[in-house]
């Protein structure tokens, strides 16, 4: 088993996917939201990478949901945080989601990849399980932000790469400098994201404890699986 780490969307086309495990991750705030979503009893959730695409199922009754900037798009029925997914899925809706980096990420994984599973420090535990019964090559995709890196992102592979050493071959320094980063500052995880610059968009958006939560560990047990371009 070997790993890698894509810091970001743009950097996919250096990456061969070809029979590989893509776990996509937008740790703030659309994979921790499709994590807590699934794990919360919603049918599906169909990530898609443009806001117009929502159309033809919002037609079929989906739930729309995503944001801009952070921002709800305007029309759509909720935003990106985690506890409006939890909320529609315990009505137990299926859901067509669309933001700003997240589902660009997983759209342009699942080109390639053999499969396409979600991870989020809320189901964390339970992505390493599945990966290291798995034995597949495992390329971490993190989201970004609009092409660049980011620190949530960034710690959560660290932390994968952390629970797999033991099992897996580390193949390049992104995965290898996650992993470090990630082992400096676990002792305060939170703490240490203040400065992050997705977690002062958020403090902007009065969306502290949405920061808060998802940066909590294993709280749901699921693992979103994309199936026919969707998240079941
Ligand atoms: O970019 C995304 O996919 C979002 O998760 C960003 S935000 O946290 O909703 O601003």
């Amino acid at each position: 088993m070997r790993i890698e780490v894509c810091h970001s969307p743009e950097l996919i086309h250096l990456f061969d996917l070809s029979g590989k495990i893509a776990v996509v991750t937008d740790i703030l705030r659309a994979t921790s939201c499709m994590v807590a979503g699934i794990g919360s009893g919603a049918e599906q959730i169909v990530p898609v990478a443009q806001k117009e695409e929502v159309n033809p199922y919002k037609e079929k009754g989906f739930v729309t949901a995503g944001e801009r900037g952070g921002e709800k798009i305007e029309g759509f029925d909720i935003g990106n945080s985690p506890f409006e997914h939890m909320e529609i899925a315990q009505k137990g809706k299926s859901v067509v989601m669309t933001t700003t980096n997240g589902t660009v990420a997983i759209t342009k994984s699942a080109v390639e990849a053999k499969q396409v599973i979600i991870g989020a420090f809320l189901n964390i535990s339970s992505v390493v399980q599945y990966l290291k019964e798995s034995g597949k090559d495992i390329v971490i995709v993190c989201s970004g932000w609009k092409g660049m890196f980011s620190m949530e992102d960034t710690l959560f592979a660290g932390a994968l790469v952390d629970r797999l050493e033991s099992v897996a071959e580390i193949v390049d320094d992104a995965a290898l400098s996650s992993m470090s980063l990630y082992r400096a500052v676990s002792g305060d995880l939170l703490g240490y994201m203040q400065n992050a610059s997705h977690a002062k968009r958020l403090s902007g958006l009065k969306a502290v404890k949405d920061l808060e939560y998802c940066m909590t560990k294993d709280e749901f047990d699921v693992i979103p699986v994309l199936k026919d371009g969707a998240l079941v």
